[in-house]
Protein backbone atom coordinates (compact mmCIF):
# COMPACT_ATOMS: atom_id res chain seq x y z
CA UNK A 1 0.00 0.00 0.00
CA UNK A 2 1.50 3.29 -1.14
CA UNK A 3 1.56 6.27 1.49
CA UNK A 4 -1.05 7.89 -0.42
CA UNK A 5 -3.49 5.27 0.25
CA UNK A 6 -2.71 4.60 3.32
CA UNK A 7 -4.10 8.55 4.53
CA UNK A 8 -6.93 7.38 2.06
CA UNK A 9 -7.92 4.71 4.12
CA UNK A 10 -7.93 6.58 7.43
CA UNK A 11 -10.14 9.19 5.24
CA UNK A 12 -12.34 6.76 4.07
CA UNK A 13 -12.59 5.72 8.20
CA UNK A 14 -13.70 8.78 8.99
CA UNK A 15 -16.00 9.22 5.97
CA UNK A 16 -17.79 6.23 7.04
CA UNK A 17 -18.43 7.83 10.90
CA UNK A 18 -20.99 10.09 9.00
CA UNK A 19 -23.43 6.87 8.43
CA UNK A 20 -26.81 7.17 8.56
CA UNK A 21 -26.89 11.12 9.17
CA UNK A 22 -25.71 12.81 6.15
CA UNK A 23 -27.93 11.25 3.31
CA UNK A 24 -28.57 12.62 0.82
CA UNK A 25 -25.44 14.05 0.65
CA UNK A 26 -22.55 11.50 0.70
CA UNK A 27 -20.15 10.78 3.54
CA UNK A 28 -17.07 12.62 3.02
CA UNK A 29 -13.80 12.29 5.13
CA UNK A 30 -10.73 14.27 5.22
CA UNK A 31 -7.16 14.42 6.64
CA UNK A 32 -4.45 17.09 6.55
CA UNK A 33 -1.16 16.01 6.36
CA UNK A 34 2.29 18.13 6.64
CA UNK A 35 5.03 16.52 4.95
CA UNK A 36 8.34 17.94 5.91
CA UNK A 37 11.42 17.24 3.75
CA UNK A 38 13.14 15.73 6.34
CA UNK A 39 10.39 13.85 8.44
CA UNK A 40 7.38 11.40 8.10
CA UNK A 41 4.67 12.86 7.23
CA UNK A 42 2.41 13.76 10.41
CA UNK A 43 -1.12 14.01 10.24
CA UNK A 44 -1.94 17.92 11.91
CA UNK A 45 -6.22 17.83 10.77
CA UNK A 46 -8.96 15.25 10.51
CA UNK A 47 -12.59 15.44 10.36
CA UNK A 48 -15.89 14.32 8.47
CA UNK A 49 -19.00 15.58 7.53
CA UNK A 50 -21.14 14.44 10.24
CA UNK A 51 -24.57 15.53 9.78
CA UNK A 52 -26.68 16.62 6.66
CA UNK A 53 -26.73 20.41 6.33
CA UNK A 54 -23.83 20.54 8.73
CA UNK A 55 -20.08 21.49 7.90
CA UNK A 56 -18.44 19.33 5.14
CA UNK A 57 -15.11 17.01 5.64
CA UNK A 58 -12.51 19.84 4.61
CA UNK A 59 -14.07 22.60 6.82
CA UNK A 60 -14.03 20.10 9.67
CA UNK A 61 -10.30 19.08 9.01
CA UNK A 62 -8.85 22.92 8.70
CA UNK A 63 -10.59 23.80 11.85
CA UNK A 64 -9.01 20.68 13.90
CA UNK A 65 -5.97 21.92 13.33
CA UNK A 66 -4.01 23.36 16.27
CA UNK A 67 -3.45 27.29 15.93
CA UNK A 68 0.10 25.91 16.13
CA UNK A 69 0.33 24.18 13.37
CA UNK A 70 -1.88 26.44 10.94
CA UNK A 71 1.26 27.89 9.63
CA UNK A 72 2.07 24.16 8.16
CA UNK A 73 -0.90 24.16 5.62
CA UNK A 74 1.10 25.54 2.59
CA UNK A 75 3.32 22.41 2.93
CA UNK A 76 0.40 19.98 3.91
CA UNK A 77 -1.31 17.77 1.29
CA UNK A 78 -5.00 17.54 2.07
CA UNK A 79 -6.93 14.12 1.71
CA UNK A 80 -10.16 13.64 0.88
CA UNK A 81 -12.28 10.80 -0.16
CA UNK A 82 -14.37 13.10 -2.56
CA UNK A 83 -13.77 16.28 -4.99
CA UNK A 84 -14.31 19.39 -2.62
CA UNK A 85 -17.26 21.37 -3.73
CA UNK A 86 -17.38 24.51 -5.52
CA UNK A 87 -20.63 25.82 -4.93
CA UNK A 88 -22.51 27.90 -2.70
CA UNK A 89 -25.17 25.21 -0.52
CA UNK A 90 -25.41 24.97 2.77
CA UNK A 91 -22.12 26.02 3.42
CA UNK A 92 -19.36 27.82 1.31
CA UNK A 93 -17.36 26.16 -0.97
CA UNK A 94 -14.89 23.69 0.35
CA UNK A 95 -12.45 24.42 -2.84
CA UNK A 96 -12.11 27.83 -1.64
CA UNK A 97 -11.34 26.99 1.98
CA UNK A 98 -8.24 25.08 0.71
CA UNK A 99 -7.64 27.55 -1.58
CA UNK A 100 -7.50 30.63 1.41
CA UNK A 101 -5.67 27.81 3.17
CA UNK A 102 -2.66 27.93 0.79
CA UNK A 103 -2.40 24.46 1.29
CA UNK A 104 -0.14 22.54 -1.07
CA UNK A 105 -1.82 19.73 -2.59
CA UNK A 106 -5.40 18.25 -2.84
CA UNK A 107 -5.38 13.86 -3.36
CA UNK A 108 -8.93 12.50 -3.52
CA UNK A 109 -10.77 9.55 -4.30
CA UNK A 110 -13.49 10.05 -6.40
CA UNK A 111 -14.74 13.30 -8.38
CA UNK A 112 -17.99 14.28 -7.17
CA UNK A 113 -20.62 13.77 -9.17
CA UNK A 114 -23.11 15.94 -8.71
CA UNK A 115 -23.72 18.47 -11.55
CA UNK A 116 -23.34 21.72 -9.15
CA UNK A 117 -19.62 20.23 -8.73
CA UNK A 118 -18.61 17.98 -10.93
CA UNK A 119 -14.72 19.04 -12.07
CA UNK A 120 -15.62 22.72 -11.20
CA UNK A 121 -13.36 21.97 -7.64
CA UNK A 122 -10.85 20.45 -8.87
CA UNK A 123 -10.78 23.40 -11.35
CA UNK A 124 -10.98 25.84 -8.97
CA UNK A 125 -8.09 24.15 -6.97
CA UNK A 126 -5.73 23.86 -10.19
CA UNK A 127 -6.31 27.40 -10.82
CA UNK A 128 -5.20 28.74 -7.69
CA UNK A 129 -1.80 26.52 -8.35
CA UNK A 130 -2.86 23.53 -6.22
CA UNK A 131 -1.59 20.36 -7.26
CA UNK A 132 -4.83 18.01 -7.85
CA UNK A 133 -4.69 14.14 -7.74
CA UNK A 134 -7.93 11.99 -7.61
CA UNK A 135 -8.40 8.60 -8.04
CA UNK A 136 -6.78 6.90 -5.08
CA UNK A 137 -8.67 4.11 -3.62
CA UNK A 138 -11.41 5.36 -6.30
CA UNK A 139 -12.97 1.65 -6.05
CA UNK A 140 -13.56 2.14 -2.32
CA UNK A 141 -14.56 5.98 -2.47
CA UNK A 142 -17.49 4.55 -4.65
CA UNK A 143 -18.52 1.16 -3.01
CA UNK A 144 -19.07 3.44 0.25
CA UNK A 145 -20.80 6.08 -0.59
CA UNK A 146 -23.31 3.67 -3.33
CA UNK A 147 -25.99 5.17 -2.65
CA UNK A 148 -25.06 8.81 -3.60
CA UNK A 149 -23.33 7.96 -6.95
CA UNK A 150 -26.52 5.83 -7.67
CA UNK A 151 -29.07 8.92 -6.51
CA UNK A 152 -26.51 11.12 -8.75
CA UNK A 153 -25.60 8.69 -11.70
CA UNK A 154 -28.76 6.97 -12.12
CA UNK A 155 -31.34 9.36 -10.82
CA UNK A 156 -32.94 6.37 -8.52
CA UNK A 157 -32.50 5.66 -4.84
CA UNK A 158 -29.77 2.74 -4.29
CA UNK A 159 -31.63 -0.66 -3.76
CA UNK A 160 -31.49 -3.33 -1.30
CA UNK A 161 -32.98 -6.57 -1.23
CA UNK A 162 -32.91 -8.49 2.24
CA UNK A 163 -34.94 -11.63 2.65
CA UNK A 164 -34.10 -14.83 5.14
CA UNK A 165 -34.68 -18.28 3.37
CA UNK A 166 -34.61 -21.45 5.21
CA UNK A 167 -31.65 -24.14 3.86
CA UNK A 168 -34.19 -25.86 1.53
CA UNK A 169 -34.83 -22.44 -0.27
CA UNK A 170 -38.38 -20.93 1.55
CA UNK A 171 -39.11 -17.78 3.08
CA UNK A 172 -42.52 -18.20 4.09
CA UNK A 173 -45.08 -21.35 4.87
CA UNK A 174 -47.80 -21.85 2.56
CA UNK A 175 -50.35 -19.61 2.04
CA UNK A 176 -48.12 -16.96 3.59
CA UNK A 177 -48.03 -18.31 6.60
CA UNK A 178 -45.29 -16.21 9.01
CA UNK A 179 -42.42 -18.14 9.76
CA UNK A 180 -39.57 -17.07 11.83
CA UNK A 181 -36.69 -18.13 9.58
CA UNK A 182 -33.55 -16.42 11.04
CA UNK A 183 -32.20 -15.94 14.55
CA UNK A 184 -32.70 -13.35 16.66
CA UNK A 185 -28.86 -11.79 15.86
CA UNK A 186 -30.36 -11.87 12.55
CA UNK A 187 -33.58 -9.46 13.27
CA UNK A 188 -30.94 -7.15 15.10
CA UNK A 189 -29.12 -6.77 12.15
CA UNK A 190 -32.02 -5.93 10.15
CA UNK A 191 -33.11 -3.47 12.41
CA UNK A 192 -29.52 -1.76 12.16
CA UNK A 193 -29.63 -1.84 8.60
CA UNK A 194 -33.12 0.16 8.98
CA UNK A 195 -30.92 3.09 10.85
CA UNK A 196 -28.95 3.19 7.85
CA UNK A 197 -31.10 3.51 5.12
CA UNK A 198 -33.62 6.43 4.15
CA UNK A 199 -36.29 3.77 3.84
CA UNK A 200 -38.02 0.21 3.76
CA UNK A 201 -40.02 -1.18 0.97
CA UNK A 202 -42.64 -4.32 1.38
CA UNK A 203 -45.37 -5.25 -1.06
CA UNK A 204 -48.76 -6.13 -1.04
CA UNK A 205 -48.46 -9.36 0.35
CA UNK A 206 -46.22 -8.78 3.16
CA UNK A 207 -48.59 -5.90 4.76
CA UNK A 208 -51.24 -7.54 4.67
CA UNK A 209 -50.05 -10.94 5.97
CA UNK A 210 -47.06 -9.77 7.97
CA UNK A 211 -48.41 -6.64 9.11
CA UNK A 212 -45.19 -5.28 9.89
CA UNK A 213 -44.24 -1.90 11.78
CA UNK A 214 -41.06 -1.25 9.88
CA UNK A 215 -39.45 0.81 13.01
CA UNK A 216 -36.29 0.45 14.32
CA UNK A 217 -36.75 -1.64 17.76
CA UNK A 218 -33.97 -3.67 18.03
CA UNK A 219 -31.20 -1.46 17.73
CA UNK A 220 -31.20 2.18 19.43
CA UNK A 221 -31.80 4.72 16.34
CA UNK A 222 -30.80 8.24 17.02
CA UNK A 223 -33.32 11.01 16.78
CA UNK A 224 -34.08 11.45 12.91
CA UNK A 225 -33.15 7.62 12.33
CA UNK A 226 -36.25 6.07 11.97
CA UNK A 227 -36.34 5.24 7.79
CA UNK A 228 -39.34 6.30 6.20
CA UNK A 229 -42.32 3.38 5.25
CA UNK A 230 -43.05 2.67 1.88
CA UNK A 231 -46.20 0.36 0.77
CA UNK A 232 -47.66 -0.90 -2.54
CA UNK A 233 -50.95 -1.29 -2.54
CA UNK A 234 -51.84 -0.95 -6.33
CA UNK A 235 -55.62 -1.69 -5.93
CA UNK A 236 -56.05 0.35 -2.66
CA UNK A 237 -57.47 -2.72 -1.11
CA UNK A 238 -55.08 -2.60 2.34
CA UNK A 239 -56.80 -2.87 5.60
CA UNK A 240 -57.13 0.99 7.22
CA UNK A 241 -56.00 -0.95 10.62
CA UNK A 242 -52.99 -1.81 9.78
CA UNK A 243 -49.92 -1.33 11.61
CA UNK A 244 -47.99 0.50 8.66
CA UNK A 245 -50.48 2.64 8.81
CA UNK A 246 -51.04 4.29 12.10
CA UNK A 247 -49.35 7.40 11.64
CA UNK A 248 -46.44 6.74 13.85
CA UNK A 249 -43.28 7.32 11.12
CA UNK A 250 -43.69 8.64 7.55
CA UNK A 251 -45.32 6.33 5.39
CA UNK A 252 -45.77 6.43 1.59
CA UNK A 253 -48.45 4.31 -0.39
CA UNK A 254 -48.24 3.92 -3.97
CA UNK A 255 -51.52 2.88 -6.11
CA UNK A 256 -53.09 3.21 -8.92
CA UNK A 257 -56.51 3.55 -7.07
CA UNK A 258 -57.21 6.36 -4.45
CA UNK A 259 -58.46 4.36 -1.39
CA UNK A 260 -61.62 5.20 0.83
CA UNK A 261 -60.72 4.69 3.71
CA UNK A 262 -59.36 6.58 7.33
CA UNK A 263 -55.70 5.01 6.47
CA UNK A 264 -52.71 7.76 7.65
CA UNK A 265 -49.70 8.02 5.07
CA UNK A 266 -49.27 10.04 1.90
CA UNK A 267 -50.80 8.58 -0.89
CA UNK A 268 -49.54 8.21 -4.22
CA UNK A 269 -51.39 7.61 -7.20
CA UNK A 270 -49.34 6.16 -10.35
CA UNK A 271 -50.20 6.28 -13.87
CA UNK A 272 -51.87 2.46 -14.68
CA UNK A 273 -50.45 3.04 -18.64
CA UNK A 274 -47.03 3.00 -17.38
CA UNK A 275 -44.18 0.65 -15.83
CA UNK A 276 -45.27 0.73 -12.05
CA UNK A 277 -42.19 0.64 -10.46
CA UNK A 278 -39.89 2.98 -12.55
CA UNK A 279 -42.61 5.44 -12.00
CA UNK A 280 -42.31 4.44 -7.67
CA UNK A 281 -38.74 4.95 -7.79
CA UNK A 282 -38.37 8.42 -10.00
CA UNK A 283 -41.06 9.69 -7.38
CA UNK A 284 -38.43 8.75 -4.48
CA UNK A 285 -36.05 10.50 -6.65
CA UNK A 286 -37.91 13.50 -6.53
CA UNK A 287 -38.35 13.38 -2.76
CA UNK A 288 -34.21 12.84 -2.35
CA UNK A 289 -34.81 9.03 -0.92
CA UNK A 290 -30.89 7.79 -1.13
CA UNK A 291 -31.62 4.46 -0.55
CA UNK A 292 -34.54 1.82 -0.26
CA UNK A 293 -34.27 -1.31 2.06
CA UNK A 294 -36.88 -3.72 0.31
CA UNK A 295 -38.01 -6.31 2.47
CA UNK A 296 -40.20 -8.43 0.99
CA UNK A 297 -42.49 -10.44 0.12
CA UNK A 298 -41.19 -12.23 -3.43
CA UNK A 299 -43.39 -10.36 -5.82
CA UNK A 300 -41.65 -7.79 -5.05
CA UNK A 301 -38.35 -8.92 -4.78
CA UNK A 302 -38.65 -10.79 -8.19
CA UNK A 303 -40.20 -7.67 -9.74
CA UNK A 304 -37.13 -5.51 -9.08
CA UNK A 305 -34.96 -8.40 -9.68
CA UNK A 306 -36.29 -8.90 -13.07
CA UNK A 307 -36.63 -5.34 -13.74
CA UNK A 308 -32.22 -5.17 -13.17
CA UNK A 309 -33.82 -2.84 -10.19
CA UNK A 310 -31.24 -3.51 -7.18
CA UNK A 311 -28.23 -3.01 -6.47
CA UNK A 312 -27.35 -5.05 -3.38
CA UNK A 313 -28.39 -8.03 -2.25
CA UNK A 314 -28.19 -9.32 1.55
CA UNK A 315 -29.70 -12.99 2.47
CA UNK A 316 -29.96 -14.48 5.59
CA UNK A 317 -29.75 -18.06 5.12
CA UNK A 318 -30.38 -20.66 8.02
CA UNK A 319 -29.91 -23.87 8.49
CA UNK A 320 -33.89 -25.08 8.82
CA UNK A 321 -35.92 -26.83 6.60
CA UNK A 322 -39.50 -25.52 5.77
CA UNK A 323 -40.33 -28.27 3.62
CA UNK A 324 -42.84 -26.69 1.39
CA UNK A 325 -43.97 -23.06 0.83
CA UNK A 326 -42.86 -19.89 -0.92
CA UNK A 327 -39.89 -19.93 -3.14
CA UNK A 328 -37.25 -17.65 -2.10
CA UNK A 329 -35.65 -15.30 -5.23
CA UNK A 330 -32.62 -16.78 -6.88
CA UNK A 331 -29.44 -15.61 -5.12
CA UNK A 332 -27.22 -13.93 -7.89
CA UNK A 333 -24.67 -11.22 -8.71
CA UNK A 334 -20.95 -11.00 -7.37
CA UNK A 335 -20.37 -12.38 -3.98
CA UNK A 336 -18.99 -9.59 -1.48
CA UNK A 337 -19.21 -11.92 1.98
CA UNK A 338 -20.39 -14.44 3.50
CA UNK A 339 -20.48 -14.36 7.53
CA UNK A 340 -21.90 -16.67 10.13
CA UNK A 341 -24.80 -14.40 11.93
CA UNK A 342 -26.10 -16.39 15.05
CA UNK A 343 -26.61 -19.74 13.11
CA UNK A 344 -27.82 -18.13 10.07
CA UNK A 345 -25.11 -17.01 7.34
CA UNK A 346 -25.76 -13.45 5.98
CA UNK A 347 -24.64 -13.59 2.13
CA UNK A 348 -23.60 -10.33 0.91
CA UNK A 349 -23.63 -9.44 -3.15
CA UNK A 350 -23.82 -6.82 -5.16
CA UNK A 351 -25.77 -6.54 -8.74
CA UNK A 352 -22.12 -6.63 -10.97
CA UNK A 353 -24.55 -4.43 -13.79
CA UNK A 354 -26.97 -1.92 -12.86
CA UNK A 355 -28.77 -0.74 -15.96
C1 LIG B 1 -17.43 18.37 0.09
N1 LIG B 1 -17.19 17.91 1.33
O1 LIG B 1 -17.84 16.81 3.16
C2 LIG B 1 -19.34 16.92 1.37
C3 LIG B 1 -19.54 17.37 0.02
O2 LIG B 1 -26.01 21.21 0.68
P1 LIG B 1 -24.55 21.22 0.96
O3 LIG B 1 -23.95 22.57 0.94
O4 LIG B 1 -24.18 20.46 2.22
O5 LIG B 1 -23.82 20.48 -0.28
C4 LIG B 1 -24.08 19.13 -0.53
C5 LIG B 1 -23.28 18.68 -1.74
O6 LIG B 1 -21.89 18.92 -1.51
C6 LIG B 1 -23.40 17.20 -2.01
O7 LIG B 1 -24.43 16.90 -2.92
C7 LIG B 1 -22.05 16.89 -2.62
O8 LIG B 1 -22.01 17.24 -3.98
C8 LIG B 1 -21.12 17.79 -1.84
N2 LIG B 1 -20.71 17.11 -0.61
N3 LIG B 1 -18.56 18.07 -0.57
O9 LIG B 1 -16.60 19.10 -0.46
C9 LIG B 1 -18.09 17.20 2.01
N4 LIG B 1 -20.31 16.25 2.04
ZN1 LIG C 1 -17.76 21.13 0.54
Amino acid sequence: MTTHEQFMLRALELAALGRGFVSPNPMVGCVIVYEASDREPRIIGEGWHRQYGSWHAEVNAVQSVAAADDALLPESTVYVTLEPCSHFGKTPPCADLLISKRVKRVICCNDDPNPLVAGKGFQKLREAGIEVITGVLAEQGRRLNARFFTMMEQQRPYILLKWAETADGYLAGPDFRQVQISGPMAQRFVHRWRTEEDAIMVGTNTARHDNPKLNVRLWPAQPGQQPIRIVIDKNGTLPETLHLFDGSQPTLIYTLKQPQDARRGEVIVLHPEQDFLPQLLADLHKRKVQSVLAEGGTTLLNSLLDAGLWDEMRVFRSPNLLGGGIKAPTIQGTLLSREPVGDDELWTLVNPSPL
